[in-house]
């Protein structure tokens, strides 16, 4: 089997963290993949080993395109190129295209019911092909999560001390030190936070992610005087400005650390496999429409009270001050729901099955 994989680089990340994940995922298992991107350079920190199953490939308006693979993996809705879609069509004509939309994660009850539903198309470049969404989610109505095997057999045996060592994070073995990796977006309480840590009680080390964060951070210190204050004199808090890490490495850091703060959807997901508690910048959405989508998350993990404070404030959803600290170190989001999803079958195994359907081969 030959799977494509379309992906168009919106911002940030995510698109293309969860297309390389899907894609390890599926080469892992044997399939043969193209990754088509618009713009791949992120994979260059994100995967640097590369993958030789993977075929990463440009995805520009001048591709010249090969015969379509057995699966088409349009990834959130990325539009594929008009003259590929014909190329599909063409071939289902005589060797079944199965074309499948991925969507993006949520824990809205529309998962549920939009998750597996054929779109025919009877008109155009496509015509005869049927296009099937398919939606990621937590419940077993969904397509579930993407989990590769080993992961959990890879964490029992992680050596969280050499990493930190190794990334020159620890120097020499920190007792009674705190670790709290930060991915966020610019989230409103952000000099709360750091000042919460910095007044303590425990010593903490916070590791902060490349990008974003690490340019909230700076600019909530720049104009935090008397918070910098706190840190010189009690010298509770310390600070790594991280480089940006490989996908294998963020997992490690997420691992590593005793409180997780992630941002938009793959790393929401690996926070859950990490089982540390966590709390979820959830990508915002200009109609607030991200709002009830945190609700759903927060229903669907039967979150404590601790937990759902701290993601309204941390969301910029209430206007209190920022929930103390203290409760969130034991917060069990994380590691319930890990026992939780870990039954579910994962969503590489999912879309494999989905393909060989008798129904979507009919398509
Ligand atoms: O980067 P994100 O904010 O991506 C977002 C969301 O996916 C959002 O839903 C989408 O609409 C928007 O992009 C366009 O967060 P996310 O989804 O967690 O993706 C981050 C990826 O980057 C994830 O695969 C982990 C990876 N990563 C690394 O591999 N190394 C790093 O150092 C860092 C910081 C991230």
């Amino acid at each position: 089997m030959v799977w494509d994989v379309f992906c168009k680089v919106i911002d940030n990340y995510g698109d293309l963290g969860v297309c390389w994940r899907l894609c390890t995922n599926l080469a892992a298992q044997g399939t043969q993949v193209r990754l088509w991107v618009d713009d791949a350079s992120a994979l260059a920190w994100m995967a640097p080993e590369a993958h030789e199953q993977i075929d990463v490939r440009v995805w520009a308006t001048s591709t010249v395109w090969p015969e379509p693979g057995d699966v088409v993996i349009e990834a959130f809705g990325c539009d594929l190129s008009l003259e590929f879609v014909a190329r599909m069509a063409k071939r289902h004509r005589t060797h079944r295209v199965t074309w499948i939309n991925l969507e993006y994660l949520t824990a809205e009850p529309y998962a549920e019911h939009c998750h597996g539903l054929p779109s025919p198309v009877f008109q155009g470049p496509g015509m005869g092909l049927t296009k099937h969404f398919f939606y990621p989610g937590f419940t077993p109505r969904t397509g579930g999560l993407l989990r590769e095997p080993g992961l959990a057999a890879r964490q029992i045996q992680f050596d969280r001390d050499a990493w930190l060592t190794k990334t020159g994070v620890m120097t020499s073995p920190a007792q009674h030190m705190r670790y709290v990796s930060l991915f966020c977006y610019e989230p409103s309480v952000l000099p709360a936070l750091l000042a919460q840590l910095a007044h303590g009680p425990a010593r903490t080390h916070l590791l902060v992610t490349a990008g974003r964060a690490t340019e909230a951070v700076k600019a909530a210190i720049h104009t935090q005087n008397t918070f910098l204050g706190n840190i010189d004199k009690h010298e509770q808090l310390s600070i790594s400005y991280l480089p940006t890490l490989s996908q294998l490495d963020f997992d490690h850091l997420l691992w590593a650390c005793d409180l997780n703060f992630v941002r938009g959807e793959d790393s929401l997901v690996r926070a859950i496999w990490a089982g540390k508690p966590f709390v979820w910048h959830i990508y915002p959405q200009d109609d607030d429409a991200h709002h009830v989508k945190l609700h759903a998350l927060l229903d669907t993990l039967d979150a404590s009270p601790t937990a759902r404070a701290w993601h309204r404030t941390w969301n910029g959803l209430s206007d209190g001050a920022l929930p103390a600290l203290e409760a969130l170190w034991q917060d069990s989001l994380a590691l319930v729901g890990r026992a939780h999803l870990q039954q579910q079958t994962d969503l590489c195994a999912q879309l494999q099955a989905f393909v060989a359907k008798p129904t979507v081969k009919a398509s």
